[in-house]
């Protein structure tokens, strides 16, 4: 039993390497030299060495399921992961994969679950609820801190408020975090960056760093021939993609108003948020959401906004950033889409306010922001140490362009107790929220779309509040209040 656990926590630590969202994390501390003066008091009564590398002498087998990412054209993980190659090497622990295909995961896993028929790790694949429902399939780790999972309880202690994400009600963890970093990288999601070629081709010698200058750039950006290809009427002052994660509209612009968002990807990201004084409050209501609403609405109906971004994808926002058309987008890097040569003509835009905001302003972000998945692997059974053995290193990193951005509009961000940790939810809490958030979201990403695109009246803005109020709003911001306050007794 022991031995299998073992394995776990030295290859997962590994492994949340192959899912980390960041390319360019830097080693936080040496990796162990594998060694192979371990005394025989230092291996256990199966075989496992109870500190440093290998885990096991004989090597061992271990069952890792999940899912094949779109966009990996690998064929095998062993051969093809660096991470996954070198936690076998190092603790000799072979790994077997049961890879699903891609999107088949949803489908697949409660197959999995209520069959009964599990593998020793589900690895980035089960969700809060799914661990709750099917608790006692899991094996609980905590009581190995202390032995087999040293470096795992280190690295989860180092987030603040790690309990809260960890701990089922039930008070057992059966989830490792991954992904988990302070990188700076990571503090923010879309960061807004102009295109400078443009704006020396409108004469327009000093980026931007207040609405106004910046309104008139999108200004002329929309009636000159910014891109210079002898038509004054292709380009696009400011480009966006509805349900793209970096180039959102409301994510990246309801900030300028002091609605502060942090990530769509977090459930209550872009309905909610929690303001100084540790109080959670309606992002999709109000005077200042309704100021936001009005604002873009102008905005697209003079054609600074493109109107497309509610239907395009990453690929057409791609096209468009390609062929030179877009003045100002929000992005990772601008590399995403361009060439490095191409990428010099662009620039961070400092963050700045709309008019009559200066006060309160937002960048989509946390400062110092900790990101941890809570659910990055599950064990069934008993596996462990393959995952605590391996330290959080990695490759090379990658140049600094993203951290110079990030720089750039970093005081603008959130605070981290402004942050809601995603924890365990009791599953009553959760079935009650699913009974009415569903209409509730949807009711608003309605009114967020025809309010741009169409404007709206003070009436139809007073109707669409009684309507979220119907739609039972006020409880939707208690339960992120519990979530928050982590108030489930
Ligand atoms: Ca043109």
């Amino acid at each position: 039993m022991k031995k299998v656990l073992a394995f776990v926590l030295s290859v997962m630590m590994m492994l949340s390497l192959l899912a980390g969202c960041s390319k360019a994390e830097t080693p936080k501390e040496e990796a162990p030299e594998a060694t192979e003066e371990v005394t025989e008091n230092g291996v256990d009564a199966e075989g496992v060495h109870v500190e440093g590398l290998p885990v096991v002498d004989e090597p061992w087998t271990l069952h890792v399921c999940m899912e094949k990412q779109q966009q990996d054209l690998g064929t095998n993980i062993n051969e093809d992961k660096w991470a996954a190659k070198t936690a076998i090497e190092r603790t000799n622990v072979q790994l077997e994969w049961n890879e699903l295909a891609s999107g088949t995961a949803s489908e697949q896993i409660p197959i999995m679950l209520a069959g009964g028929d599990l593998p020793d790790v589900f690895f980035r694949l089960l969700n809060a609820s799914q661990i709750l429902q099917y608790e006692e399939e899991f094996y609980p780790i905590e009581g190995l801190f202390d032995s087999y999972a040293k470096h795992i309880y280190e690295a989860m202690s180092q987030v603040d408020g790690w309990e809260k994400m960890a701990y089922t009600p039930s008070g057992h963890v059966y989830s490792g975090f991954g992904g988990q970093q302070s990188l700076r990288d990571n503090t923010m999601n879309g960061i807004q960056v102009i295109n400078t070629r443009w704006l020396n081709n409108v004469g327009i010698s000093e980026i931007p760093t207040d609405w106004d200058s910046y309104y008139t750039a999108l200004e002329a950006f929309r009636d000159q021939d910014a891109n210079g290809n002898g038509d004054a009427s292709d380009e696009i002052p400011y480009a966006w993609a509805n349900n793209q994660w970096c180039a959102e509209l409301f994510d990246n612009e309801s900030g300028r108003f002091g609605i502060p968002t942090y990530s769509r990807s977090h459930g209550e990201g872009g309905y909610v948020y929690v303001d100084a004084n540790g109080k959670v409050q309606k992002s999709r209501s109000g005077e200042t959401y309704k100021e936001y609403l009005t604002v873009m609405h102008e905005m697209m109906s003079t054609g600074l906004i493109d109107q497309e971004g509610f239907n395009d994808s990453w690929d057409s926002l791609s096209g468009k950033a390609k062929n030179d058309k877009i003045g100002t987008y929000c992005c990772w890097t601008p590399l995403e889409f361009l060439s490095e040569e191409q990428a010099q003509s662009w620039d961070t835009l400092p963050r700045f306010a709309y008019t009559g905001h200066e006060n309160e302003f937002y960048q989509n972000g946390i400062k110092d922001g900790t990101t941890a998945l809570q659910t990055i692997w599950v064990v069934t059974n008993c596996p462990m140490i393959t995952m605590d053995r391996m330290p959080r290193d990695t490759k090379d990193g990658e140049p600094s362009l993203r951290v110079a951005m990030v720089n750039t509009v970093y005081d603008h961000a959130l605070p981290e107790s402004q942050r809601i940790m995603p924890s365990y939810v009791p599953a009553e809490a959760t079935q009650e929220l699913a009974l009415y958030s569903q209409d509730l979201i949807s009711t608003i990403e309605q009114f967020h779309g025809k309010a741009i695109l169409n404007g709206f009246t003070d009436e139809e803005y007073a109707a669409y509040e009684k309507q979220l109020t119907d739609l039972r709003y006020d409880d939707y911001v208690a339960h992120y209040q519990r979530v928050y306050d982590h108030d489930w007794e």
